[in-house]
């Protein structure tokens, strides 16, 4: 005894004065070895998680933080969102959902770290990948390489950013949390497109940082030549094969993801919990120190922030912490279970390099020694299908396909990543009927009213120009919508029935003939463009043509971006176009020089064809009349001050299915603390505000491809984002967060714009006020990792099945209980062969409680079948 218990006393208080120093504001510095982060003279074990600030509501932070931190999380990490930090150049916002500094200063009063990914370009599936639209306007501009005005630019929003968090005392040598700073963003993916001015660029975008003095290392994530001393760490959906370009610097994982983004017309993906705990477990196993999971917390794309094309409002990212800000379970228990074991070995990572043994096909061990016979080790069985018995140590284990275990002693094992002990919500969503208590009211039929858009140019702004106008430049995406119109001549005896054909670089369009709506055309997120045919009637003499051009997101630069790139040797590289109309894209770009920050969107040929003759009538050449936005936009019909106005119609009969129209709305929110959510599975395509606040773009019309999902999805085996999804054949999104804070006691104001029809009748405001939740814990599982002593046998330790309700609730029922060998999964459990009725002991110990743990063992439960493995099962239900 004694030794080894005061060690890991003496490293627990290192930790929690550790946490104090930030809270209080001592100065601590943080450097790097080639093992890991070193904070304060010591290195750490890291687990990070990404929380972006604006994807929900600073009231909802202090909450999130602290799930983060009882999931085991030591870091937060966030991009910075230039666009809205500097909306117009020169002008800065720090407000509201975008208040960095409160943000920051959150996380520090949690008690956690900070990574500040500066960027300035975040990617992130934001809008413009977080460049503002402004810069694009600039004379000579090109992004993210060796160009003087963009450099500009770049230096002064960094140096922006670095100042603000200088001023107040945030960097960790000034007592603040922030320990890590990032500039650039998975720039290695494309540098290769930019030739040497990516180098050059590269280089620079280092030097730059470095000067800053934030006296906190930088890293640049998926940048193999990152130069020193920044750190290049990994992206991906595993790491354990990654090296630094530098055997002076850690192993560090900025990007992991815990799922995958949603996309409007996509099944909804996810990520099985057993898989990405095989990930991080391996990233360990091989040395890693830092891990970042993204998302930890994805939240909402409220407003227009969503980036492009076609990315959802919900970026719930099937991460451990859902949209809602509910624990995702048993992700987020079973990797604060794997967090806390990985702590357990936090002194043996830090002490050495990791010892590899091979264990058989497929098998492996990595040790980490402290010294000559003290260890921790890593056990993995990496084959995707087989079930392995191991030796390690003299002992044999147990492993599963596609498993890490840990021994925090070299000998027992206190945690498997494919086995979930942790609680279990007994459906997959908050809202999910059978698993919660959930709330649902109309809206007061009584108090609809709507406003009739106007078809086509609407305003003295209009303009007329021969040709068609690319959108984004056009629209500066001031607003989703362009207007492009022009009228079509039909001489007597002139044939009447054509096809109208459109060709769009994306993203939607809805078409109009005389004002009358013939059709909707869209793109999807892996190819925005799109071609429109439909058979139309015309009138003899003059016709209307009104196309209204929508975008969904301005697309972030990616990769596959067709480029036309002028290097600074003069040099013409043209990249391969991937999901794109070549032949236009290059056209363009030539026209545009510098362009090719944007894809592009808007219509790019229009013609009429003579179905019987076949002759064609091209009216790409000819004049258009163009008006930017709608006049509900205008006007801002989403505002609580018109609420009353007389812009407004009310009758009887609410008009449904209809195209381009305003809804307003009222109704009163269910009480409570909690979330909710407005259910638009009635409604088409649009956007939806509460009280003035745009809840986001809704598209539940546009449904997913019935083929390609798979309920019960195998975790074993490598993970990518279309391996496991659900969901197929109907919207990717139909519930709407509408954050607690956004409404208020009394009547709240909702306003819809619909583009292409519903009926607002059906929208139902939705809260859950309880959770089914449940665990099965067997007689032979590892006690909890943070109870587990080293000092002690395993055996003679107590697994225990844990229980804890969501903040605010309470255990309220106990729906089941049975301790032998009860049957079926988690919300539908049954009674085995072996089963001891403990119901009575489970209500004793966890009814009217936040929380409760029933120890697993005979002396506490009784022995209804000696000699045999039993196991604990219980269905409980928490609520207000
Ligand atoms: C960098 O910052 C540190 C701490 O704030 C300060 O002591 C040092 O003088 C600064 N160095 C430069 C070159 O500005
Ligand atoms: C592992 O060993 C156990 C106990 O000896 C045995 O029941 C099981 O079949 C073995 N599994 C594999 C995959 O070898
Ligand atoms: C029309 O122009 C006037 C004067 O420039 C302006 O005040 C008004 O807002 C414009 N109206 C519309 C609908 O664009
Ligand atoms: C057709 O209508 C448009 C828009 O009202 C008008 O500009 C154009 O002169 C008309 N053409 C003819 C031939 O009447
Ligand atoms: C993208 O969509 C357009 C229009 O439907 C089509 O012509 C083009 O071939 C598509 N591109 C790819 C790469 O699928
Ligand atoms: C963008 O639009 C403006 C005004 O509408 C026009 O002057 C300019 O030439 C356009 N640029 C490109 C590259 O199309
Ligand atoms: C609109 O009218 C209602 C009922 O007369 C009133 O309660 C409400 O305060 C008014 N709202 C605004 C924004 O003026
Ligand atoms: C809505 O209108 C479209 C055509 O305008 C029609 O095909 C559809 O059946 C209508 N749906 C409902 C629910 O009325
Ligand atoms: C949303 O509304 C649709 C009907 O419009 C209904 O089928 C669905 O169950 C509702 N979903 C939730 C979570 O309330
Ligand atoms: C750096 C890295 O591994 N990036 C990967 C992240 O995940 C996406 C989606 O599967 C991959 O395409 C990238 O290669």
């Amino acid at each position: 005894m004694g030794n080894k218990n005061s060690l890991a006393l003496l490293s627990l208080f290192v930790l929690v004065l550790g946490c104090y120093c930030f809270e209080r504001g001592w100065s601590v510095t943080v450097s790097y070895d080639h093992r890991a982060l070193v904070i304060d003279g010591k290195r750490r074990v890291l687990q990070s998680g990404s929380i972006h600030y604006p994807r929900t509501t600073p009231e909802v932070w202090p909450e999130i933080i602290r799930k983060s931190k009882e999931g085991g999380l030591d870091v937060i990490e966030t991009y910075v969102f230039w666009n809205y930090h500097e909306p117009v150049r020169g002008q800065y916002y720090f407000e509201g959902r975008f208040d960095l500094v409160r943000f920051v200063k959150t996380v520090q009063q949690a008690g956690l770290l900070v990574h500040l990914r500066i960027g300035p370009y975040a990617c992130a599936e934001w809008n413009y990948g977080g460049f503002p639209m402004w810069l694009h306007f600039i004379p000579g501009i090109q992004f993210r390489t060796t160009n003087d005005p963009f450099k500009e630019e770049m230096k002064r929003f960094l140096e922006k950013i670095v100042s603000l968090m200088k001023e107040e005392k945030l960097f960790a040598s000034q007592g603040g949390p922030v320990i890590l700073a990032q500039v650039e963003n998975e720039y290695g993916n494309v540098e290769w497109a930019y030739g040497i001015g990516g180098e050059v660029y590269v280089k620079w975008a280092a030097e730059t940082a470095v000067n800053l003095n934030t006296t906190v290392p930088w890293v640049m994530c998926a940048q193999a030549d990152a130069p020193d001393p920044i750190i290049n760490t990994c992206n991906g959906f595993y790491c354990d094969q990654f090296t630094p370009n530098s055997p002076s610097k850690p192993k560090l994982w900025t990007e992991n993801y815990s799922g995958w983004f949603l996309s409007f017309g996509y099944a909804v993906p996810y990520r099985p919990v057993e898989d990405l705990a095989f990930a991080v477990a391996r990233f360990f196993e091989y040395g890693g120190t830092f891990q970042n999971y993204y998302m930890y917390f994805g939240g909402s794309n409220f407003g227009r922030t969503a980036g492009g094309p076609f990315i959802a409002t919900s970026y719930d990212y099937d991460a451990p912490i859902d949209e809602y800000g509910f624990l995702r379970q048993p992700k987020w228990g079973h990797l604060r279970d794997l967090h806390k074991a990985i702590k357990q070995c936090e002194e043996y990572l830090i002490s050495s390099d990791p010892t590899q043994q091979k264990l058989g096909t497929n098998l492996e061990a990595h040790i980490y020694y402290k010294s000559s016979n003290d260890c921790a080790a890593f056990l993995a069985n990496y084959d995707s299908r087989s079930d392995a018995n191991v030796t390690f140590n003299g002992n044999s284990y147990f492993l599963p396909a596609w498993s890490v275990s840990i021994l925090p002693d070299c000998k027992n094992v206190i945690f498997n990543t494919a086995k979930v002990v942790s609680q279990r919500s007994a459906g997959d969503l908050p809202f999910a009927r059978s698993a919660s208590t959930v709330n649902e009211i109309y809206l007061e039929s009584s108090t609809w009213s709507w406003y009739n858009e106007e078809v086509g140019i609407w305003g003295n702004n209009s303009f007329t120009k021969p040709g068609l106008v690319e959108q984004i430049n056009t629209t500066k995406d001031s607003s989703d919508f362009l207007w492009y119109t022009t009228s079509i001549y039909v001489k007597a005896g002139e044939t009447k029935d054509v096809f109208l054909i459109i060709e769009s670089l994306g993203h939607a369009a809805l078409v109009f003939v005389n004002k009358r709506p013939v059709g909707f055309g869209y793109g999807f997120h892996d190819n925005a463009s799109f071609l429109f045919k439909e058979k139309i009637s015309l009138n003899e003499g003059n016709n209307t043509l009104d196309i209204l051009s929508m975008m969904i997101g301005v697309q972030e630069l990616k990769s596959e971006l067709s480029l036309r790139i002028t290097d600074i040797l003069g040099n013409h590289r043209y990249v391969t176009a991937i999901g794109r109309n070549t032949d236009k894209f290059f056209y363009d770009l030539q026209n545009y020089g510098p362009w090719f920050d944007v894809q592009g969107a808007g219509l790019y040929a229009v013609s009429l064809v003579d179905f019987m003759s076949n002759g064609k009538n091209d009216l790409s050449s000819g004049t258009w009349t163009y008006q930017v936005g709608l006049k509900g936009e205008y006007l801002g019909l989403e505002k609580v001050s018109l609420a009353n106005s007389s812009l407004w119609t009310q009758t009887n009969s609410l008009p449904v299915n209809k195209t381009l129209i305003w809804y307003k709305g009222s109704f009163v929110a269910p009480e409570g603390k909690g979330p909710l959510a407005l259910n638009l599975t009635s409604l088409g395509k649009g956007q939806a505000w509460v009280n003035g606040q745009s809840i986001g773009r809704y598209w539940p019309a546009y449904l997913s491809p019935t083929e390609g999902c798979t309920d019960d999805c195998d975790y074993r085996g490598t993970y990518d984002s279309f391996k496991c999804l659900k969901k197929c054949g109907q919207p990717a999104q139909t519930l709407y967060h509408v954050p607690r804070s956004w409404v208020h006691p009394g009547e709240n104001l909702l306003v819809l714009h619909e583009e292409l029809g519903g009926d607002p009748s059906k929208i139902t405001v939705v809260t859950v006020t309880g959770q089914e939740i449940c665990s099965t814990v067997s007689e032979d599982d590892p006690p909890p990792a943070d109870s587990w002593k080293p000092n002690l046998e395993l055996v003679s330790q107590t697994p225990e099945v844990r229980l804890t309700c969501e903040q605010g609730w309470r255990i309220a029922s106990i729906n089941f209980a049975s301790f032998g060998t009860p049957q079926g999964n988690c919300g539908a459990f049954s009674p085995g062969h072996c089963h001891a009725d403990v119901l009575d002991i489970v209500q004793k110990a966890c009814i009217g409680q936040k929380g409760c743990s029933i120890p697993i063992s005979a002396a506490n439960l009784g022995d209804p079948c000696p000699g045999i493995r039993k196991r604990l099962a219980v269905n409980a239900l928490c609520s207000d």
